[in-house]
């Protein structure tokens, strides 16, 4: 498996858009995988992220193993916690939570992670992760016992992010929350995508052909779709903005 972020890298700078689709792998059942791979294979996906916020890490190697027997496309976990770390996968987000301030989400876990890290050979990327405000209270929050960052002061983000750059982090994902009323704003993504010279990865609310092309053309170089391929598997079949835009 070549390196997974020198490709993020090298997309960005050839300016082609990526794509991934996120699986819950509490909401999904280990023989609908093959199916869902499939799926999967017929849209633009270019990377598969596995991952919730509240799961506890049953069926978790099953699931890629079926994914991976299924699908070539590298699979990333995006965890919650550290008990959501599986050595099947390509790659790990290794997320610090710069929009909190708990440090269970900004140090701890990743500490805890080490041990259970050191005996994979997960490509390991870091990722500063920043919960927008969406409208509704989102899993994140709930479990994370953080507030998100006021959606309409987009300076403090791009600040924020600007930080979580200085601090080394190799990708900054923004994220409105899993399921969220409203998604992370077009002008927020523009003035973080601006301000960071890192690959810039917007999820969270996101349901619709027309807004997946809105968040690349405001400067999103991976946009993460969850509940509408969850609620609709033939999300992309009919996507043709989508795959011109890949
Ligand atoms: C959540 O950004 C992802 O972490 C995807 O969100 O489920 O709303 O697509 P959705």
């Amino acid at each position: 498996m070549t390196n997974i972020y020198n490709e993020i890298q090298t997309s960005k700078a050839k300016s082609k858009k990526l794509l991934a689709i996120l699986i819950d792998p509490d909401k999904v059942a280990l023989e609908t995988i093959p199916t869902l791979a499939e799926k999967i294979n017929q849209s633009p996906a270019t990377h598969i992220l596995v991952g919730g916020s509240s799961f506890e890490g049953n069926h978790l190697d099953e699931i890629i193993i079926q994914l991976k027997q299924n699908t070539k496309i590298p699979i990333l976990l995006f965890p919650g916690n550290p008990a959501q770390i599986s050595a099947k996968a390509n790659g790990i987000l290794f997320l610090q939570l710069l929009s909190g301030r708990n440090p269970d989400y900004l140090i701890e876990h990743q500490v805890e992670a080490v041990p259970i890290l050191e005996k994979t050979t997960l490509e390991v990327i870091s990722t500063g992760y920043i919960l927008i405000e969406s409208g509704n209270e989102t899993a994140v929050e709930r479990v994370t016992k953080t507030k998100p960052l006021d959606r309409n002061n987009f300076d403090y983000v791009a600040q924020t992010a600007k930080a979580g750059e200085y601090i080394g982090n190799k990708i900054i994902y923004l994220e409105a929350g899993s399921g969220a009323k409203n998604a992370v704003p077009l002008e927020m993504i523009s003035e973080v995508s601006n301000r960071i010279s890192l690959p810039l990865i917007v999820g969270g609310g996101i349901r619709s052909k027309k807004a997946i092309d809105d968040a690349f053309l405001a400067g999103a170089d991976m946009v993460v779709i969850g509940t509408a391929f969850e609620n609709n598997p033939d999300f992309f079949l009919k996507s043709e903005i989508v795959n011109q835009q890949l």
